[in-house]
């Protein structure tokens, strides 16, 4: 995992094309939500408090991304960004109460239940979760019924107990356990692997099955990169960088890549599952730049 401070002119252009996506998502979230002085008004505030104005939102950009390659319609590629960046800011409100990981401090602010109390950050996520849903499923959305109803099944999957949520649990059981290397790879596709890779999926849902099936191969080792770089910026990067509380998995003594490889070790794991997502574009040109590039921002991450 090697990094320069260069930037050269694709590296610019892609950074312009990903902040030009993140303030387009920014918009629709913000459209989305309920105003915060429509009652319930303390829910909504923190819904709004919970999901705007923060976050890489890697999640929507890689539906971008995808829907790039498949020619999907960008009001579907929009509400399918919103929707996982939603189910996303649900997972982080409740992994960050106390009775999860327990944690004060979110995208560089007090976090959910911090701001306000147990009970609403409890709501906030159950209400994303449900509109994140509500989104997607839109009547009016989708001229293809088909393509609709898989796209809500992807994310309900990617969601639940064979996938996020089933993530979770996993994590919480294994606090003090040692796993292997295989295991920790099962814990962290369903916890973060399986939503990151509905988000490329739900983007590529127009695409033929060559397209969607390398998406899938694409976003299988992208979303594990993730996660390998995340253990590693858990060690290297300090809280203020990270706008979350750093060397917090070293202290909760939860297993990881570096816990189980090495920093080292870590590093070259992240090249090695890079290497791999980029290898699964290989049949396509231009239409996969953005894919490509977004796995250089994922490895190379600094937050
Ligand atoms: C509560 C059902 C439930 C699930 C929680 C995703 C998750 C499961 C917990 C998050 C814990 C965590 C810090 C995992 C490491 C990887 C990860 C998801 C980091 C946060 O995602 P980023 O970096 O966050 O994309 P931003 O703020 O940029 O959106």
């Amino acid at each position: 995992m090697t990094n320069t401070n260069m930037i050269d002119k694709s590296e610019a252009d892609f950074l312009v094309w990903a902040k030009q996506k993140q303030d387009h998502i920014e918009i629709v979230l913000d459209e989305a939500l309920p105003s915060k002085t429509t009652a319930p008004e303390m829910l909504h505030d923190a819904m709004r408090y919970s999901l705007l104005g923060g976050g890489k939102r890697v999640r929507a950009l890689l539906c971008y991304a995808a829907a790039e390659l498949c020619a999907t319609d960008a009001p579907v590629v929009d509400a399918a960004a919103c929707a996982v960046e939603m189910i996303h800011a649900y997972s982080l409100v409740h992994d960050d109460m106390p009775c999860m990981d327990n944690d004060d401090l979110r995208r560089g602010k007090p976090s959910c239940h911090k701001q306000y109390d147990d009970a609403t950050a409890l709501l906030v996520g159950d209400a994303l979760q449900s509109l994140a849903f509500d989104v997607l499923s839109t009547p009016t959305l989708c001229t293809n019924a088909n393509q609709q109803i898989s796209m809500l099944n992807i994310l309900a999957k990617a969601s639940g107990s064979s996938g996020m949520a089933g993530g979770q649990a996993i994590d919480l059981a294994s606090i003090g356990k040692s796993l292997t290397q295989t295991e920790l790879e099962t814990m962290h596709q369903l916890k973060t692997g399986a939503l990151i890779q509905a988000a490329a999926l739900l983007g590529a849902s127009s695409g033929t099955r060559e397209q969607m099936s390398a998406v899938m191969l694409y976003a299988e080792h992208i979303g594990l990169a993730f996660q390998v770089v995340d253990d590693i910026l858990d060690v290297e990067a300090d809280t203020s960088t990270l706008g979350k509380t750093a060397g917090k998995d070293a202290d909760s003594s939860k297993p990881t890549y570096v816990t189980i490889l090495g920093l080292d070790l870590a590093k070259k794991l992240a090249d090695q599952l890079y290497e791999t997502a980029i290898a699964a574009l290989a049949p396509f040109d231009e239409d996969a730049k953005h894919l490509r590039e977004l796995a250089g921002f994922i490895l190379h991450r600094s937050f």
